[in-house]
């Protein structure tokens, strides 16, 4: 471990209690420059394309103040997170509140620095419009990008009061741009109820491979192998919406869905992302102001933290063709 390693690693607790300081992601350092890091998370507080009810724009603060409990050894990979890896916060993009295509291009701008600086950038959202921007800025540097994505919805949707681009339709958008290897894209934990039998119609003639609640819960270990097979396939976003898991489990977020994910499934299937070249990610749709538990920020933590983790394990293992 060099000298970096340790700048970059949270603070320790022997100096600074958990419940102390100013808050970041993961008690990590504050840091603008990707350039001296391997993996920068960034704030993207933006809920300007939300349908139903907003507050995901205090989704980055909530984790960062949630994220206080997470630590750094996985015991099940037995991956040292901050040993294998450089992180940092790299505070929040200046998202405009009633702004969509600003907001966009200045997470957009901020995800192509990340990249090109050859670090990988997380961003904490902001409700699931803000993904685009990272799929437009990382499909510039690697091409198009293989996805797994959490949600209950397949996010592949038609215009909404004829608005084309909302958190329903990012993904839409995202095949459409070219920035999807559509056959390398995975949607687990969708479900219904749908407003018409033709909802998923997009996203199945699209060749997305859809992985339902009965699948995952019938056989999830199918599902690990599934993911883990997705590793031949090249570079990869990992989007995971908080709607994805059951609002018993997180209720803060902007359009839930019962019948979804518990937080062991969550983890369990992020955890199988790390055999995969994960180039970027983010976890969006966390409203903490609908969840007084705190349980949902926690749980967004603590996926940040397994999706690190997923990154640092993958960094530890011999190259493969892609
Ligand atoms: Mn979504």
């Amino acid at each position: 471990m060099n000298d970096d390693h340790e700048r970059f690693r949270p603070a320790s607790t022997r100096v600074s209690p958990r419940f102390a300081g100013v808050p970041t992601f993961l008690r990590l350092p504050q840091h603008d420059d990707p350039a001296d890091v391997d993996v920068l998370i960034c704030g993207a507080p933006f809920d300007g394309g939300t349908t139903y009810r907003p507050g995901a724009r205090f989704g980055p603060r909530g984790v960062r103040t949630a994220s206080a409990l997470t630590r750094g050894f996985h015991p099940d990979t037995r991956v040292d997170v901050f040993s294998a890896l450089r992180c940092a916060d790299g505070g929040d993009v200046g998202c405009i509140p009633m702004d969509l295509d600003r907001s966009l291009a200045a997470i957009e701008e901020r995800a192509l620095s990340i990249a090109q600086a050859q670090a990988c950038p997380i961003f904490v959202g902001g409700d699931h419009t803000i993904s685009l921007a990272p799929l437009r800025a990382l499909s510039k540097v690697f091409g198009p990008l293989g996805l797994v994505h959490f949600d209950a919805h397949s996010d592949t949707f038609g215009p909404a009061w004829d608005v084309d681009v909302h958190h329903g339709t990012v993904f839409r958008h995202a095949l459409e741009e070219g920035l999807l290897r559509a056959r390398d894209v995975v949607q687990i934990g969708i479900r219904g109820p749908f407003t018409s039998p033709d909802d998923l119609d997009y996203a199945r003639s699209a060749g997305f491979r859809i992985i339902g609640m009965d699948e995952i819960r019938e056989d999830i270990a199918a599902v690990e192998r599934h993911i883990e097979a997705l590793s031949e396939c090249g570079p990869f976003y990992v989007s995971f919406d908080m709607d994805a898991v059951d609002p018993v489990f997180a209720p803060g977020t902007g359009t839930p869905v019962p019948g979804g994910l518990n937080s062991y499934e969550a983890l369990r299937l992020v955890r199988a992302c790390r055999h995969v070249k994960i180039v970027g990610g983010d976890a969006v749709e966390i409203s903490p102001d609908h969840d007084p538990s705190g349980n949902t920020t926690l749980l967004a933590a603590t996926l940040i933290a397994e999706l690190l983790a997923a990154i640092g394990y993958r960094r530890g293992e011999p190259d493969t063709t892609c």
